[in-house]
């Protein structure tokens, strides 16, 4: 078929992309590069209807952060606080479950549970937290920790990370999310997050938790002090990964927010760079399954679009967003499933409800039922 291409940069990446060729570090860069979003949102979506057809899915699930309190000082970040802060909290473990439960129904799947390094809380807290959460909440998928929580873990225990993660894992994690990962580049990090592992320990601790037989997904953050080749090698790198290990289910490109944060002088990022970002990686990453439009982060008018240029999933309900809207997100902490479906179905797709781990989800009235 002819494909109307403004940028004549793009068409030996359009050739690879339509005989199902892997692409190269250097077509990864001529893509953040062109400005021709159209042509580069065409292959994606070329990609993703190959992987996905016409469905997007999304999920009803609820966030949990334990604590703000965190020993690093990443200047990306407006959430972590330090424990002298009288803004800053730590749930007790009754406040967890009780959170967990607090508009809770039959219908959420997913508790998405992160929080900040935490000098006091120990593993066995963390496993108590879980056991419990397990406990009242049977059904419930727990994908609970970042890799840089399962290394701080792991060092004030004075435990290996394998350890860490079988101890988890035996209290009832079920998967790991993405978070944390940021930008791999060291010259990125030494600006934005120096407090906490680099991109390798980062790779290192995902490799492991994938060898433990679990999931995870993976995350890049962008629109802050890296450029297009940083970007790239991040992308790059998580793709090594996965033809090593097949462990990550769903990348989920981060858009920075500022507010808030020490590098609130950075400007927002745009549209276009949002659904760049989906595009490249939907194209770049595949051997990953699913891209993720985050809607807390890109507005859900933004993730609505990047369903054509990339992305098959939108995230959840998610009920109580803490860490985009600390850094400013103007976005609501919570939408409805109606509104998700309806979300989707405006932009031509078919939605379907699945588990953390993609299963579909049926419901009736009252049962939810997970076909595996
Ligand atoms: O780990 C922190 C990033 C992440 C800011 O796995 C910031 O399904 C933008 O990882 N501006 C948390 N980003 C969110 C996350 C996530 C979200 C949805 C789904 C999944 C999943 C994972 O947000 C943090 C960090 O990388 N972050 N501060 C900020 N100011």
């Amino acid at each position: 078929m002819k494909v109307l291409i403004d940028d004549p940069r793009l068409k030996p990446v359009l050739d690879k992309v339509q005989a199902g060729e892997r692409l190269s570090f250097d077509d990864g860069v001529t893509l953040y590069r062109s400005p021709d979003l159209l042509a580069t949102g065409y292959m994606a979506n070329l990609v993703r209807e190959r992987l996905s057809g016409n469905v997007t899915y999304f999920n009803v699930n609820r966030h949990i952060n334990p604590t703000d309190v965190c020993v690093a000082s990443c200047k990306m970040c407006a959430f972590g606080k330090k424990a002298r802060d009288p803004n800053s909290y730590t749930m007790s473990l009754d406040q967890v479950w009780e959170t967990a439960g607090r508009g809770w129904s039959e219908a959420i799947s997913e508790f998405h549970i992160v929080g900040g390094l935490h000098p006091e809380l120990t593993l066995d807290w963390f496993c108590q937290m879980l056991r419990g959460l397990k406990e009242r909440f049977p059904a419930v998928h727990l994908k609970a920790f970042t890799m840089v929580e399962i290394a701080y873990l792991a060092q004030r225990g004075k435990i290996s990370v394998r350890e860490t993660i079988e101890r988890l894992k035996e209290a009832g994690v079920d998967s790991l999310p993405g978070g944390g990962a940021e930008i791999f580049s060291e010259r990125v990090r030494r600006i934005i997050c120096d407090h906490k592992i680099d991109g390798n320990q980062w790779i290192e601790v995902a490799r492991e938790v994938h060898r433990a037989g679990l999931k995870s997904n993976c995350t890049m953050l962008y629109g802050h002090v890296e450029n297009e080749e940083d970007r790239v090698d991040h992308l790059v790198r998580l793709r090594e990964l996965q033809d090593e290990t097949g462990g990550f289910v769903t990348f989920i490109p981060l858009a920075f927010h500022p507010g808030n944060t020490a590098l609130a002088h950075v400007s927002s990022t745009t549209g276009f760079m949002d659904l760049k970002n989906i595009a490249v990686s939907r194209l770049m990453l595949d051997n990953i399954p699913h891209i993720k439009a985050y809607w807390v982060m890109m507005t859900p008018r933004i993730a609505q679009i990047a369903q054509r240029f990339g992305a098959d999933d939108l995230d959840g309900t998610v009920v109580e967003e803490k860490i985009y809207h600390d850094a400013g997100a103007t976005t609501s902490q919570s939408l409805r499933r109606a509104e998700l479906l309806a979300l989707i179905r405006a932009s031509g797709r078919d939605p379907v409800e699945r588990d953390t781990l993609y299963h579909p989800v049926v419901r009736d009235e009252t049962t939810v039922t997970v076909l595996v």
